[in-house]
């Protein structure tokens, strides 16, 4: 029994499988055999120059103007604003649906969108502010949910960083989008938490915790309350996945020692994010947790999601076409590989 045990785990290293991701009932391919293939495609260019603390043409910067022609006040710490350009507005409109002939359905949508400046510095990303500074973005993060759990049913907290994530501004910042409507992957993650606590009277993603704990294969760092792991189903190359270790349903429910201890994290996290390739690197990122019109969320499991784009290097991109589009996604690097790699980048 042992040895088939063995030769699983070397398959599984070496040859090319499928894993099942359970928190979206969807699978990934892993072909780590590729890694060796040569790469005669596109290389993209890193940008190293030096920014400016202060930018006069920066709608985000301090005292400058923004497209609407408000002011951004003198701020010292976090800074919140309303998108002058939001993708969902409070259109007024009832939120039944518009058009619900079968095939062809639409619905009204309501919901507001702001944006967060991280620091009145410029040139910062957030592994290079401090501990309290990152905890002031997480104290504006839960303010913001605070603020919005009564008025809709879900608050989408993202950062786009970086050029290649298509990030428009390199001042630090993430975006808020509230919403009446559950966006797609946040209901895949409700359906399939639900199931699971039904089915096993437990929590999915803290039961994936205790296996992630046990053999610590995907495990990138770990502090007291906190883990991150690069999960089991990555699709990104270093994708990881960012949780509490106990059952914490709502970000709004997290202590005061678990704000400390977010911020300590995810400054370790991303410091090994920009040591990797020795860039600043890009991602997007974001938070999940119980929609705030699910009632008895306890099975909800409030987690962060990290998706760098680079494969290889600071120069080479994964891209999500072909097989990803057409099928399902695919990677080269095992999950294993990639956390091993992180974790050499942690400090100690
Ligand atoms: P990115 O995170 O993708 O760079 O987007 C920044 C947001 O800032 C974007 O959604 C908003 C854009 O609508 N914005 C303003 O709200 N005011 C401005 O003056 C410029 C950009
Ligand atoms: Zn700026």
């Amino acid at each position: 029994m042992k040895s088939v045990i063995v030769y699983n785990y070397l398959m599984f290293l070496s040859q090319p499988h499928r894993r099942y991701n359970p928190l979206i009932n969807e699978w990934v391919l892993v072909s780590p055999q590729r890694t060796k293939r040569p790469w005669q495609g596109k290389y993209e260019k890193i940008q190293k120059e030096k920014k400016l603390i202060y930018d006069p043409s920066c709608y985000m910067c301090p005292g400058n103007i923004r497209a609407n022609r408000e002011k951004n006040p003198r701020y010292k710490n976090t800074f919140v604003f309303r998108n002058d350009f939001p993708p969902i507005v409070d259109t007024g409109q009832k939120e039944s649906i518009i058009n619900n002939s079968g095939i062809l359905q639409a619905a009204a949508i309501k919901g507001e969108c702001r944006v967060v400046c991280f620091s009145p510095r410029h040139d910062l990303t957030l592994s290079e502010m401090t501990d309290d500074q990152i905890q002031d973005v997480i104290l504006t993060w839960i303010s913001q949910i605070e603020e919005f759990k009564h008025k809709y049913n879900w608050v989408q907290i993202f950062e786009n960083k970086g050029e290649l994530m298509g990030c428009s501004n390199p001042h630090p910042h993430c975006q808020i989008w509230a919403s009446n409507f559950i966006p797609n992957e946040v209901s895949k993650e409700d359906i399939q938490q639900k199931k699971y606590f039904e089915k096993n009277d437990s929590v999915l993603l803290v039961d994936y915790v205790k296996k992630e704990l046990d053999k610590k294969e995907r495990v990138v760092t770990e502090n007291y309350s906190w883990i991150v792991v690069v999960p089991f189903w990555a699709i990104w190359p270093y994708e990881t996945l960012l949780l509490p270790k106990t059952n914490r349903s709502q970000f709004t429910l997290i202590s005061a020692e678990e704000k400390r201890e977010l911020a300590e994290i995810t400054k370790n996290l991303l410091l090994s994010y920009d040591r990797l390739f020795n860039i600043s690197m890009p991602y997007s990122m974001g938070w999940h947790f119980a929609p705030f019109n699910v009632k008895n969320n306890g099975y909800w499991q409030l987690h962060a999601h990290y998706y760098p784009p680079l494969l290889r290097s600071a120069t080479v991109k994964k891209f999500m076409v072909g097989y990803e589009m057409l099928a399902q996604p695919q990677r080269d690097i095992t999950p294993e590989q990639a956390a091993s790699e992180l974790r050499k980048y942690i400090k100690s």
